[in-house]
């Protein structure tokens, strides 16, 4: 491993905000928030519709002067250029970066090997569309002749969380005569639930795969295939009608038997966690009709626009991506929770989950040295006010530090009554009350016994962010999105590595393959592993005779 490698920790800037925790790191948001009455509109910002308020971190104005310096002392402006550019910036597979060449509008230019990949972008997209509006109006039949009610997406990974996610964001738009359901693990439980109660005459399968050979996505699929076939009396020409790819290699997806003039290409440069406004979106574009996809898209390219083009000390997803830098590195916190309060977005913590943690889980920089300091922190989340009833408990009073972002809307898309009055006010109780806990003083205040007064304290200078938006729409959800993948972005951009590679994933993808054929109980002995992995495979063994 080398071991010169240009290192963020040695810069002047990473420097001055290590001393400068130091002669803070007493500080309470309390005493900050007293100190100038007007903080908590100063450290706001806004763009796209997105308002970000993020006066509840622990920093102060210097500290935000040294994080603005530490982006511009990575290079951040010239990697973001490289990026939009076209560039070659992820390395390890020598590819471009450009899932902003898929909200690109139609007269736009971004040139890959001297192509401008744009007007492809908009043929897929135009295809996609025809193919959507078939489906919605009922033109296009099933192999029997009936239309399509039913559409299961098979995919995993990048190709199953986004989907599944926008499905679910987007559901208040979406067509509800249409049944949506998504299989994407390889335990069969998944698949024979999500068909269960479904007629195969009324049912596509879209088969969601960059690569196509993907173990658990080409399985589903064969099942899926099976499962079609055997409800149409066993006819194979049913496929044609039933089955349609997503996939950037047109000949594993001949060989599986779909047509290609049925399969929605996309390209190397999108990385699979950040497809889901390619042609892995088609389960989307089919719930919510072209013109909301087209609406989504432009929501992801406003806050695109606004990250090429903002200057730093603006520009939200900068921030964001160093607030986060700053907790994790300076703060220490290790983990970030984040907490939508708005039903619709229940699987958003999982997608992002996948996009940053599967992004910046890297312990290499760009020159194949060892980072100096910690990279991601663990992402994870659950809607409010649910997990008010249960984890935030640990977040409010527990001995780690666990920065909250929380996700609030204007307007409520089921208004009923006071309900969404109540939900905002918790959210708002929240923030505020992990900034300003509740020292013991007020808890005797209150008239507790002194024996329950440190079980009633709250220590607060507990740090969050606030997203508020007007409402959740299509375009709404593309910024958010957005917002987050340009977040990833900057701190892989600080921490110098590679966001867009996954070799861990890759590695799961091929240990499996040779313990497969070892569960034969016809399989040869010996087998080679540790003694653990060799026990446990001849206690399955012993379990699948036994059937
Ligand atoms: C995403 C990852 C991974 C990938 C899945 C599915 O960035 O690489 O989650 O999306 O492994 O891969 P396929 O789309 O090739 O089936």
């Amino acid at each position: 491993m080398n071991t010169n490698s240009r290192s963020i920790t040695t810069s002047p800037a990473w420097q001055a905000l290590a001393a400068h925790h130091q002669s803070i790191k007493t500080l309470h948001l309390r005493q900050l928030f007293a100190d100038d009455p007007r903080r908590g509109e100063r450290f706001t910002n806004e763009a796209a519709g997105i308002y970000l308020d993020y006066s509840k971190n622990r920093i102060t104005d210097e500290t935000l002067k040294l994080l603005l310096q530490l982006a511009d002392e990575a290079g951040l402006k010239a990697r973001i250029a490289a990026m939009f550019r076209g560039d070659k910036i992820n390395i390890t597979e020598n590819r471009s970066v450009l899932h902003v060449a898929l909200r690109a509008p139609r007269d736009g230019s971004i040139i890959v090997d001297g192509v401008n990949v744009v007007p492809e972008v908009h043929k897929v997209l135009d295809a996609m569309s025809g193919f959507a509006e078939r489906v919605r109006s009922g033109e296009w039949k099933g192999h029997t002749g009936k239309r399509i009610r039913n559409i299961v997406n098979i995919g995993i990974g990048g190709s199953d969380l986004g989907p599944v996610m926008a499905y679910e964001a987007l559901k208040s738009y979406s067509d509800r005569s249409l049944r949506f359901r998504f299989v994407s693990n390889v335990d069969s439980t998944d698949f024979t639930e999500a068909v269960h109660d479904l007629d195969p005459a009324e049912t596509l399968f879209i088969v969601a795969s960059k690569t196509f050979t993907t173990l658990e996505t080409m399985t589903n699929a064969q099942s899926a295939r099976a499962w079609l076939v055997a409800g149409l009396r066993g006819d194979e020409t049913s496929v044609a009608r039933h089955f349609v790819a997503l996939s950037t290699n047109a000949k594993e997806v001949a060989k599986f038997g779909i047509d290609t003039t049925n399969m929605f290409g996309f390209w190397d440069w999108v990385g699979g966690r950040y497809s889901m406004d390619s042609a892995i979106g088609l389960s989307t574009m089919l719930a919510i009709g072209p013109e909301h996809f087209r609406g989504m898209l432009a929501g992801f390219h406003e806050m695109d626009e606004h990250f090429r083009s903002a200057p730093f000390a603006e520009n939200l997803p900068v921030l964001m991506g160093l607030l986060a830098i700053w907790n994790t590195n300076f703060l220490d916190a290790h983990t970030t929770a984040v907490l939508p309060y708005e039903q619709y977005l229940k699987r958003f913590p999982a997608y992002l989950q996948q996009l940053i943690m599967e992004s910046n889980g890297k312990q290499v920089t760009l020159d194949g040295g060892k980072v100096a300091c910690d990279t991601s922190a663990i992402y994870w989340g659950e809607p409010g006010t649910n997990g008010q009833h249960s984890f935030y408990q640990l977040i409010h009073q527990g001995t780690r530090l666990i920065p909250c972002d929380f996700i609030v809307f204007g307007r409520a898309l089921n208004p009923i009554g006071a309900h969404h009055d109540m939900l905002v006010a918790n959210v708002f109780a929240q923030g505020e009350a992990l900034a300003f806990g509740k020292t013991a003083e007020e808890v005797r205040k209150e008239g507790s016994p002194d024996s329950l007064v440190p079980h009633r304290s709250f220590e607060g200078n507990r740090p969050s962010n606030t997203l508020m938006l007007e409402k959740l729409t299509p375009a709404a959800l593309g910024k958010l999105v957005a917002l987050y993948e340009h977040s990833v972005f900057t701190q892989g951009a600080i921490w110098n590595i590679n966001p867009f590679d996954q070799w861990g994933v890759e590695l799961g993808k091929v240990l499996a393959q040779r313990i497969i054929p070892e569960l034969d109980v016809k399989h040869a002995e010996p087998l080679k592993h540790d003694s653990s992995t060799n026990t446990l495979i001849r206690r399955y063994r012993h379990f699948k005779s036994a059937i």
